[in-house]
């Protein structure tokens, strides 16, 4: 395959409703789309890749303009000197050839799902073939933002569950933690239930964090630091919910320390926080392998990044219901054809690559910024 342009799109996607976590209130998201265009045999392909970074660095390290900064700085052209120097471009070698470059996972990620796609439409081939997905559907769990007041959340939450979604996920944080979970135990019952800090916690919360242990609940998720799978470990042999990490988990060599730890009972697999699907499914091996559960985490997407992981989420390994909701979950008015709930499930796109591209006009009409990068003539 011979990439001849990068295109990085800014685009803006409001949200139906502000979504707040234990870090931040988000009242739109604005993902950095990576479009290659390539030819394969002198066909030309397309290939489509999201950027899960957020617009500030609160999640993790990375933000939106930064990761558009590093893709038309080092790592796209990284690529086309590779390519100038005879080599192909491939999906499974790209993270090798931008491994100079410290980090940046996410922006990594991005553009290894394009030329993935690129690579996978040429073929003929969709992501869930190329995964191995077993399913043509997932079970679909929703992420419930932090309320004003717990009769609000109880409305937000029986609105999810009237709908179908099969596993509610509540955000928590300090001061917003025991009570909402006992509320929505009381009064929905025996629901799959699971929460998630993000980071807000430290261990001299522990007995607080104990009393998620009367909820049955299925995990907790990183209540505790990024860099704190020590602490993580400790906190997890004194509690008897499972302890699952997200923001932590950022390699398959992560994971695997995680493991040895016992810092993780559970993981939450998100492609774009390890540097990409290749990697992620690595990390599904390794927990599968361990037998670990694994879940797929989400980060808002639009329809691309949803297509791609509900065929990540198709593997064996991933026994529990992913952040996989429907677009309209989200968004009003998504980026591609929406994903929609049936029954619980979101089916997985089955045509070639993603399956799914954005809409002409709704892409123009949502884009904010665009800039290309092609090859180097000299
Ligand atoms: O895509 O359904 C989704 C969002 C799921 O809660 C979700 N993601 O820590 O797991 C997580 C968060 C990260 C983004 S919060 C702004
Ligand atoms: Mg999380």
């Amino acid at each position: 395959m011979n990439i001849i342009e990068v295109e990085l799109i800014t685009v803006r996607m409001p949200l139906k409703s502000p979504f707040t976590t234990s870090f931040s209130t988000q009242t739109e998201r604005r993902p950095l789309l990576v479009k290659v265009t390539a030819l394969e045999d002198g066909v030309q392909t397309i290939g489509w890749g999201e950027c899960v970074a957020m617009s500030d660095p609160l999640y993790s390290e990375e933000y939106v303009d930064g990761t558009r900064a590093v893709l038309e700085r080092y790592l796209v052209p990284m690529l086309f000197a590779h390519q100038a120097a005879g080599h192909e471009i491939t999906a499974e070698t790209v993270g090798h050839v931008l491994r100079p470059i410290i980090g940046h996972r996410m922006a990594k990620g991005a553009l290894e799902m394009a030329i993935l796609d690129a690579q996978l439409r040429a073929s003929g081939r969709s992501f869930a073939s190329y995964f191995g997905a077993t399913v043509s559907k997932v079970k679909s769990g929703v992420s419930v933002g932090i309320a004003d007041s717990i009769p609000e959340l109880l409305d937000v939450v029986g609105n999810f569950l009237a709908e179908g979604y099969v596993r509610i996920k509540l955000k928590v944080k300090p001061g917003w933690d025991i009570e909402p979970v006992r509320a929505v135990r009381e009064k929905y019952g025996d629901i799959p239930l699971q929460v998630d800090a993000n980071a807000a916690y430290t261990l001299a919360d522990a007995p607080t964090l104990r009393r998620f242990d009367e909820f049955d609940l299925l995990l907790i998720e990183q209540p505790l630091a990024e860099d704190d799978l020590r602490q993580h470990a400790i906190l997890a042999k004194t509690m008897r919910t499972p302890m699952c990490l997200d923001e932590s988990i950022v390699s398959a060599e992560r994971a695997a320390d995680a493991i040895a730890w016992g810092a993780a009972d559970v993981i939450n697999i998100k492609a774009g926080r390890v540097g990409g699907y290749v990697e992620a499914k690595r990390i599904h091996e390794l927990a599968r392998a361990n037998g670990i559960p694994a879940w797929c985490g989400g980060m808002l997407e639009s329809g691309l990044g949803r297509a791609a992981n509900s065929a990540l989420a198709g593997l064996p390994g991933f026994t529990l219901p992913g952040d996989i909701s429907a677009s309209d979950r989200f968004y009003e008015q998504d980026l591609t054809e929406p994903f929609v709930l049936e029954d619980g499930y979101i089916k997985i796109p089955t045509a070639p690559g993603l399956g799914v591209e954005p809409i002409p006009s709704v892409l123009a009409e949502m884009t904010v910024h665009t800039a290309s990068v092609r090859p180097d003539r000299g």
